[in-house]
């Protein structure tokens, strides 16, 4: 069977992704739609020896269609509601339907049944949340877990092409000699821009009441959601790095009951979609430049906190785009189909 798929967004980072897996992984599409903001309609794009031109979205851009995959942004809620009455499936990489007790939010290798009870809408959780719950999941599901202390290092990528442009520029500036300019991190709506080049940014999105960033609430709220569970606390710090792509977060764990390193590195590696890279004799660890445009999310650092009683660290990397976005978003897709779920 083959389905009629709709990629809104389809101009930007995900939406590109989105391709590219699409054809890679053989996903069985009949029709294809590309949509987008009028900015990009009528823009060409060649995908699989075929042209297809960007079409601007509108409410009546989904009929016909079966799967609706939203790169997310604003233009999710927008027409989240007009794909769902047309009778698509909307698989939604923004974060405005993500704590909706009436969507699912799915990791298809963590909590996969949750995608049953979907209302049209499915929500792909955020990317620095997706790469820590690959690596939580085969050690929650064998002991409990209590407490997490997240710390991230996100590339520029995770802020668009604009962070991505400013990176490149400012360290094509500073080798030059020439003066600095800074426009757009942490965001283009803040009031104040820092340098990311040769620097750190401990602000990811806009502040809280509670002085957490909204990318450290996502963390934590999404994990519980995610796995189920309130009852394990999670403090996080999110942190933009001049990095280009591949989130990196340092995951610290106490867990009820005891887990050795051998036990945690068996179960992650058994685990579907992660990889343990882990051999500090050989100095053997995952970094961003090579985890980058692979689909896995690898584990390694993997060692005891000797300061708890039960407590392991973990050093994990995903390519934020692929399992952090895309590939999370057609997985659940790919499962609904081979579980005849739509
Ligand atoms: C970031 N969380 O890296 C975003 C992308 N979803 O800024």
């Amino acid at each position: 069977k083959k389905y009629n798929v709709a990629i809104l967004g389809a101009t930007g980072a995900v939406g590109q992704e989105f391709l590219k897996l699409i054809e890679e992984r053989h996903f069985p599409f009949a029709e294809l739609k590309l949509l987008a903001s009028k900015r990009s309609a009528g823009k060409k794009i060649n995908f699989m020896n075929k042209e297809y031109t960007v079409e601007e979205a509108t409410n009546d851009s989904f009929k016909n269609i079966q799967i609706a995959l939203f790169a997310g942004g604003a233009a999710s809620k927008t027409f989240a509601p007009a794909a769902v009455r047309a009778g698509a499936v909307v698989i939604d990489n923004s974060s405005a339907f993500r704590m909706d007790p009436e969507v699912p939010l799915i990791v298809p290798e963590v909590n996969p049944e949750a995608i049953r009870k979907h209302k049209g809408i499915i929500a792909n959780p955020n990317c620095s949340t997706i790469i820590m719950v690959m690596a939580l999941k085969p050690l929650y599901d064998r002991a409990k877990i209590k407490r997490i202390v997240v710390s991230t290092y996100q590339a520029v990528s995770g802020g668009g092409k604009e962070a991505m442009a400013e990176l490149q520029q400012q360290s094509e500036d500073i080798v030059a000699g020439k003066p600095v300019t800074a426009k757009f991190l942490p965001g283009a709506a803040f009031p104040k821009h820092y340098q990311i080049a040769f620097n750190l940014i401990p602000q990811i999105d806009v502040f809280k009441d509670n002085l957490y960033t909204k990318e450290e609430m996502k963390m934590i709220n999404e994990t519980h959601k995610i796995l189920d569970d309130q009852t394990i606390g999670i403090t996080a710090t999110t942190v933009r790095v001049p990095v280009y792509r591949s989130h990196a977060e340092s995951v610290n764990i106490e867990f009820t009951d005891d887990i050795s390193v051998e036990e945690a590195k068996k179960l992650l590696d058994a685990f579907p979609g992660v990889t343990v890279q882990d051999n500090p004799a050989e100095m053997d660890y995952p970094m961003p430049l090579m985890t980058s445009g692979k689909d896995d999310v690898y584990v390694g650092r993997i060692r005891r906190d000797y300061s708890i009683k039960h407590g392991l660290n973990l050093w994990v990397v995903g390519d934020q785009i692929r399992k952090g976005a895309a590939l999370n978003a057609l997985q659940i897709a790919e499962y609904m189909i081979n579980n005849d779920m739509n």
